[in-house]
């Protein structure tokens, strides 16, 4: 079982409404945006009628629109920080699936629709272009804290290993449709699990991250590669990836199945 506290919480400790209410919106949005072909999309707009006659749809719209345009864009960034703001000794919490020790073979596992799944190494990982953020890490439980992680993006690295399309191919933002709704992460003993949005996994903030304030990550904070994503709250940031994949249904979610907001968006 779980040591957090999270759920335990009294509901008025526990910031999530507002944040459960922005991401409630955005998602619908961003579904309602999955769910209209563009073809439709553009027969409607550029319909002079319909276009004035429908105000509600309209507004709708623009909002896809806007959400079309950035689902490949640098926009929408989270704020970033000086490095020497960042927390010099970072906070930790939550060891579910690091309770075992790491696997001396470890390599990250990718199941691919097609093939056998691809095992990568540390040095494989660590030949693509690494990026650094300092952002602020905010957990549900109430606390947040500036932090220091450098790692690849996963967009580069689905980029470079062809991962998250139905065709085999790169991600392409000429081709959303190729691209399956969720990746799906777990650590090697499958303690603990986490389901993303493929929106949030491509956003070029999103890091498999393999270093904390300049050195290797520490056993607890996840060593040797865990996700770092800063639209997210702390609980999708999973720590030891093991194995990951890609999918149309929703992967499980370790906080999901213990009652939280399956996005927890910030
Ligand atoms: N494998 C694993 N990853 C995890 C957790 C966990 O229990 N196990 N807890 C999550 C939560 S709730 C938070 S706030 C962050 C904390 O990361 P840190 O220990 O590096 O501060 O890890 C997340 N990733
Ligand atoms: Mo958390």
């Amino acid at each position: 079982m779980s040591q957090l506290k999270e759920p335990n919480l009294p509901e008025s400790d526990v910031p999530e409404s507002t944040a459960r209410r922005r991401m409630i919106t955005s998602f619908s949005l961003f579904a309602l945006a999955a769910a209209i072909p563009v073809g439709v999309y553009e027969w409607i707009t550029n319909s002079p009628k319909l276009y004035g006659a429908r105000k509600p749809l309209r507004r709708v719209l623009d909002a896809n629109a806007a959400l079309a345009k950035t689902y490949f864009s640098n926009t929408h960034l989270v704020a970033t920080f000086p490095v020497e703001e960042a927390a010099k000794k970072p906070r930790q919490n939550g060891y579910d699936g690091l309770k075992t020790p790491l696997p001396e073979d470890w390599k990250l596992q990718i199941d691919r629709p097609q093939g056998a799944p691809l095992l990568i190494t540390m040095d494989e990982v660590k030949a693509l272009p690494k990026h650094e953020i300092v952002y602020e890490f905010k957990c549900i439980e109430g606390w947040s804290q500036v932090q220091h992680w450098g790692g690849v993006r996963l967009s580069d690295f689905m980029a470079n290993y062809k991962l998250g399309t139905k065709s085999g191919n790169a991600p392409n933002p000429e081709s959303a449709d190729d691209l399956y709704s969720y990746v799906g992460m777990e650590t090697p003993d499958k303690g603990y699990y986490v389901g993303i949005d493929m929106e949030s996994a491509m956003h070029p903030q999103t890091l498999l991250a393999y270093e904390m304030n300049g050195q290797p990550i520490s056993a607890p904070h996840g060593a040797p590669l865990r996700l770092i994503i800063p639209v997210k709250y702390g609980v999708k940031n999973l720590k030891r990836i093991g194995r990951m994949f890609f999918s149309d249904e929703r992967p499980r979610d370790f906080w999901a199945e213990r009652g939280y907001d399956y996005y927890v968006g910030l």
